[in-house]
């Protein structure tokens, strides 16, 4: 199924609905176009596709064609698909979509995200068929997706598929953008343990996450940080081996559209004859699709009250409540309905009179005129949700007031409320609001009308639905960059096979190793993290070959590293080189200091290990060390923050140095550092071969000090000073096997290298697929 590729980039825009619906009449195939939200929005920025230099050069469309096909059928379809909507179908199965799209996504996902956790179920087998038709969606996308196509994903239905892709596809940029809002922690945390990893784990996949709201991009970056433990710094999400950005991308709609449309004879026709049946009344516009979250219950309510509140209005107004048929079988959409009809009918019960009924009610789709000529007809549009993500009708609504007048009533649950402020804004969950909106709303003068709309119409005329789709395409892109980042600091097999020729030939080595976060991975208690039994044959293995002399530089305290590594014939160094013992040898300091400012600081670091649980202070000779892995991971930066800042008032004329480590806030001597004693040993050495890895800050200091010739190797993603970089503790471990591989030694020594070869092929197998 490869599709034709181009030499520039092309787009490949993946949602579970594909911008035409496949139908079946008389035994023949009917295509016939959908005009959902989001295919209507991106048309004005998919025509122009192609034409700007900078962005991609032609777009293909990944989904759901809108009906279950048989699968003889498919081949057909597949190619007309192609050829007539430049789509690629993924065929999914009744069951499948009964599991998936009317189960998971609509029964779970949509009311939860939409923070409406009751109606929410949490079933299993609608969850391993949500995985199942993201995995499915990946498998075509692997048909499909070249190596420079940039791919675009969006919306809730499809959250598994970044990581999915990404796995197989590591150098292509991928956007997901979320449609609807993310939940902030609390609702979101609702999800079972595992799926909401997942889903989280899925997303982070994307090279570029994208919300309508600034809020719902802190929401997201909260429950990454608290469910997955990944921290972000602007938005940034630094993960092993790559970054992840969440950012806020308001969608607007193609604004020309709706403004010439007002005007266009068309609509004008349908206006003349909207009005000749309305007859003289104010008017007021709902409109949307059928759905618990758009709040047209409360609206109603509103209304009625609304006409009870104001009896002289009785007769003189009209609500035009159009409802879009959508998800219809599911059963609560199903009941919805008919709850609605009942209001509109005690509504009209209870107010109408021959000639005047006080709600209009229609239960269809309206095509694009005829739903501007609502717009151009009506005084008020009411759009009440209870949450929505962004809601276009509002924006769609100002775009079509060619002439200013009108008020929007708009809730302040809406994305669009965000950009709308001079819209009347209400708590749709408060009906009283909502009356009292309506009698603001037909009191506004219209010179205030004007000056309102105006606002409102500027800023949705820069902020089109074209500016929206080209800046997240630029800023996705734009991470490819990043990406080339970490291609030119990871280990390449090139890398490797230096490092291993200049180990082979060289007659004395320093190896420099730093322990926690590089030899053995953290943990949340610092005390457990001894050395298993890996790591000791590790370091054995490398002890045993004469011409090495193995160091390892820790800021742990020297009684620690004795009982853990002291039986090994290597050198350890404690405190960040305050102390160091070499082979069996006692323990010597580096340099005579009092350590009188302890105790005037401890009490300070056990208040603090108080005040947040999680945390502990850890008391060495020559330093003091207060923990916050295990904290609160909201709560364990500020927190360290207000530490660093009272301890630098205390320590004004103290020879002290305050460092903010991983997870930690460190108190140790000035003057004493890794660096510091690397450069003793490098000056009384002579070595002619050196490999120093670390992963902290304090590994810096060692970085810095090596020549450059030396293999400085920094452990995990960050800025260093280091010349290469890995991912984590197991590369470390893979790369510290490969130097004392017997076979390679022998391989190296005696002939044909192939067996190193291929050993490079497969210790570097990880990194390359990468990349
Ligand atoms: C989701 C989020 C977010 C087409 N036919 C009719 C009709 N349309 C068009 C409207 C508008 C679109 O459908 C509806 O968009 P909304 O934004 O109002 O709502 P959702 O469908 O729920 O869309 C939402 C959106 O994605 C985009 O990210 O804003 O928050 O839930 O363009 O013109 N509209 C009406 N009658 C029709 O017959 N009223």
């Amino acid at each position: 199924m490869q599709t034709q590729r181009a030499h520039r980039r092309r787009l490949v825009i993946v949602s579970n609905r594909l911008p035409f619906s496949v139908g079946e009449a008389d035994g023949k195939f009917e295509y016939r176009e959908t005009t959902g939200g989001l295919v209507t929005g991106l048309a004005s920025y998919l025509s122009s596709v192609g034409s700007d230099a900078a962005g991609p050069a032609e777009y293909v469309w990944v989904g759901w064609p809108g009906a279950t096909i048989a699968q003889e059928s498919q081949k057909d379809i597949t190619a007309e698909a192609l050829e007539r909507f430049r789509s690629v179908p993924v065929y999914l199965s009744e069951q499948e979509m009964d599991q998936f799209y009317l189960g998971f996504c609509n029964k779970t996902i949509w009311p939860l995200f939409h923070s409406l956790p009751s109606p929410a179920v949490f079933e299993e087998p609608m969850w391993q068929v949500y995985r199942k038709v993201n995995e499915k969606f990946r498998d075509v996308l692997l048909s499909v997706v070249g190596p420079d196509d940039i791919v675009w994903i969006h919306d809730y239905h499809l959250m598994l598929l970044p990581a999915l892709l990404n796995e197989r596809m590591p150098a292509v940029p991928i956007g997901f953008f979320l449609h609807i809002p993310f939940p902030s922690y609390e609702i979101f945390r609702l999800l079972p343990g595992t799926w909401r990893k997942e889903i989280l784990d899925g997303l982070i996949g994307a090279d570029m996450v994208g919300f309508h709201t600034y809020e719902y991009t802190q929401h997201f970056l909260q429950s990454v940080l608290r469910i997955l433990g990944h921290g972000h710094t602007m938005g940034q999400i630094l993960l092993p081996g790559r970054d992840v950005k969440a950012d806020t991308f308001p969608m607007g709609i193609d604004y020309d559209r709706y403004a010439a449309a007002s005007t266009s004879p068309e609509v004008q026709t349908e206006v003349s004859r909207l009005r000749g049946s309305l007859g003289e009344v104010r008017v007021v516009l709902s409109a949307d699709r059928l759905d618990y979250t758009k709040g047209i219950q409360n609206r109603l309510q509103g209304y009625d009250l609304f006409l009870e509140q104001n009896p002289q209005w009785r007769g003189k107004i009209v609500l035009v409540l159009v409802v879009v048929p959508s998800r219809i079988g599911v059963e609560q959409y199903d009941l919805m309905k008919r709850q609605l009809e009942e209001l509109v009918g005690r509504i009209n019960g209870k107010y109408g009179i021959i000639g005047w009924t006080p709600v209009v009610y229609q239960y269809r789709h309206v095509p694009f005129a005829p739903l501007v000529a609502l717009y151009v007809v009506s005084d008020v549009a009411l759009v009440t949700p209870l949450r929505d993500g962004m809601n276009l009708v509002a924006k769609e609504y100002v775009a079509a007031r060619a002439g200013g007048d009108g008020v929007l009533i708009l809730s302040e649950m809406a994305g669009a409320a965000k950009e709308l402020g001079e819209a009347v804004l209400i708590n749709p969950n408060h009906t009283g609001e909502i009356a009292a909106a309506i009698a603001v709303a037909l009191k506004i003068p219209r010179d205030e009308q004007i000056r309102r709309m105006r606002i409102m119409q500027g800023r949705l005329q820069r902020s089109t639905v074209h500016r929206w789709a080209t800046d997240f395409v630029q800023a996705t892109l734009g991470t490819v960059e990043a990406k080339k980042k970490y291609d030119t600091e990871g280990l390449s097999a090139d890398m490797c096979k230096l490092l291993l020729r200049d180990y082979r030939k060289s007659g004395k080595r320093l190896i420099l190793l730093d322990y926690d976060g590089t030899l053995v991975p953290f943990v949340r208690e610092h005390s457990k993290a001894r050395p298993g039994h890996r790591v000791i044959a590790l370091m054995q293995k490398l002890a045993s070959d004469p011409l090495n002399e193995l160091v390892i530089v820790s800021g742990r305290d020297r009684h620690t590293l004795e009982s853990w590594l002291g039986a090994l014939p290597i050198r350890l160094v404690a405190e960040h080189g305050f102390f160091i013992r070499s082979g069996g040898n006692e323990w010597r300091a580096s340099k005579q200091v009092s350590g009188d400012w302890k105790a005037r600081l401890t009490p300070i670091l056990r208040l603090f290990a108080d005040r947040l649980p999680g945390t502990s202070v850890e008391e060495k000779e020559y330093s003091l060390v207060w923990h916050y892995r295990g904290a609160d991971p909201e709560q364990g930066e500020p927190v360290a923050h207000e530490l660093i800042d009272n301890l630098n008032a205390l320590t004004g004329n103290v020879d002290v140095q305050i460092m903010q480590a991983n997870k930690a806030v460190e108190i140790r001597m000035a003057g004493v550092n890794k660096g510091t004693v690397a450069r003793e040993l490098i000056a009384v050495g002579k070595y002619d071969f050196i490999l120093a890895m670390g992963d902290d800050r304090t590994d810096e200091d060692l970085f810095a000090v090596l020549p450059p010739w030396a293999f400085s190797i920094k452990v995990g993603s960050a800025y260093s000073r280091a010349r290469f970089s890995c991912r984590d503790v197991d590369e470390v471990h893979r790369l510290l096997g490969m130097l004392t591989d017997q076979a390679l030694e022998e391989d190296i020594r005696h002939g044909p290298v192939t067996r190193t070869l291929q050993f490079l092929a497969r210790l570097t197998k990880g990194w390359a697929e990468r990349r």
